[in-house]
């Protein structure tokens, strides 16, 4: 790859010497910013502190190194790698994600749909990474990915029939809004207890490796997931079993109302990859053009040289954490402001595709006039969409209906009959 430059390094290079050797060996890596905690010694190295370094602009692109062996990853041009037409179809996938969670966001205040969470701020993260896989890939989301499954052909009459629960939703309206998941595109689905993907995405990949394969697996979750038993669990398990599976982090700042500072002492996720002997990548994960080639490297090594990868993405959750929850409780108004406004991912990316000559005004207030229109008429069709009958509440686990669960179902029955008013008249008993 021309633009893209490995180095293996020898390992336990300290502080500047690791810097020189890096230096020195090409002279081509001159962007690569000390964001490495070993060449920072002596600094406070939180993942607080590496946010500071991002909000100044500290680093460039990106820079990862792993254990036993650094490796640096750079490209000057990333227009060699992200073709025209891929590159307008990542933006595309950005703003409709956007509008996306604007409208169902919107949906859930005015009483529509019972939750909702957008991924707002993270839409680089989202697309790009997607965009750097294939479709033989398995992906095992956590909750905030949605722009995962939009890039792999989930339609917004899909995103709309699960968000309203209606009888065309996979879930057969069993789960809350935003558990997507589909067999077709090899997408998870969403399950809400923190962490439980990571060591299903191993346990994928490796069945891939043992079937031989030209495919990983690749499982997202939050910085405070990295605090879950299973973390640790799935990183061990992939680092001895030497699986393709990618790692993705989302270090956004935020488990809910509690800050990274409070969550762990540890500088951040990558250095855990490390500690498990897995390599690992820490990126910007604003910069929509280091994600795709972050992703795009880590799939090809996971593969070609079986092996775990771990990526942390810094980012900021610049929405709520979900319709439940007010940020401004916990955090200034100015910083959610500074991260929507001048830390925007899209707004960012749409710069460089607007540069390359990809892209104007007209064709953002047209792609904006018919994602919204299109997506407007799938949630009306999805509200006016009958409800998935009673009987399904009890049906998909088991084989046959085992005699715990036919009580239940007739007793909720027997239930409903009392007292109708209590349950949602649209729901067929
Ligand atoms: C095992 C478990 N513990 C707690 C929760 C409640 N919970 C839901 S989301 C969340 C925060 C997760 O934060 P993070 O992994 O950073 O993801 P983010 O929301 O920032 O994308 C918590 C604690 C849960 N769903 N599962
Ligand atoms: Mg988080």
């Amino acid at each position: 790859m021309a633009m893209m430059i490995w180095l293996g390094m020898r390992p336990r290079l300290q502080g500047a010497q690791f810097g020189k050797r890096i230096m020195g060996s090409l002279q081509t890596i001159k962007k690569i910013q000390p964001l490495d905690p070993v060449q920072r010694d002596g600094e406070d190295c939180s993942s607080g502190s590496l946010r500071n370094l991002m909000a100044l602009g500290g680093f460039k692109r990106f820079m990862s190194f792993g254990a036993g062996e650094s490796v640096a990853v750079q490209y000057d041009k990333p227009s060699d790698q992200v073709t025209r037409e891929l590159g307008v179809k990542m933006y595309s996938q950005m703003v409709t994600l956007q509008i996306m969670d604007a409208i169902f966001y919107e949906a859930q205040r005015q009483g529509r749909i019972s939750f909702y969470l957008t991924c707002n701020g993270e839409e680089a993260i989202n697309i790009a990474s997607a965009a750097a896989l294939t479709n033989d890939d398995i992906v095992f989301p956590q909750y905030r990915e949605h722009g995962v499954i939009l890039w792999r052909g989930f339609t917004l009459q899909e995103f709309a029939n699960q968000n309203f629960g209606n009888k065309s939703d996979y879930g057969k309206g069993r789960q809350m809004p935003i558990h997507y998941g589909s067999d077709r595109l090899k997408y998870f689905t969403v399950s809400s207890p923190i962490a439980t993907q990571l060591p299903q995405a191993v346990g994928a990949a490796y069945s891939l490796k043992m079937d031989k394969k030209n495919a990983c697996s690749i499982t997202y979750f939050g910085d405070g997931g990295t605090s879950q038993g299973d973390f640790h669990a799935a990183l061990n398990f992939a680092a001895v079993m030497e699986v393709p599976v990618i790692f993705f982090c989302r270090n956004n700042g935020w488990a809910i109302s509690t800050p990274t500072s409070e969550q762990f002492r540890s500088d951040g996720a990558v250095i855990k990859g490390q500690a498990y002997g897995i390599r690992s990548i820490r990126i910007d994960g604003n910069d929509a053009l280091a994600v795709y080639c972050a992703v795009h490297a880590a799939r090809e090594m996971a593969i070609r040289e079986n092996r775990p990868i771990l990526i942390e993405a810094l980012t900021y959750r610049a929405g709520h954490h979900s319709t439940s929850d007010d940020s401004t409780k916990y955090r200034s108004v100015d910083e959610i402001e500074h991260w929507r406004t001048a830390r925007d991912p899209v707004s960012r990316y749409r710069k460089w595709v607007e540069s390359n000559g990809w892209w104007n005004d007209d064709a953002e207030s047209e792609l904006r006039n018919n994602v919204r229109k299109e997506l407007l008429q799938c949630i009306q069709v999805a509200e006016r969409s009958p409800k998935p009958p009673l009987s399904e509440l009890f049906t998909d686990v088991y084989d046959t209906v085992p005699s715990n669960l036919r009580e239940q179902e007739k007793s909720l029955r027997e239930t409903i009959k009392k007292h109708p008013a209590d349950y949602p008249a649209d729901v067929p008993v």
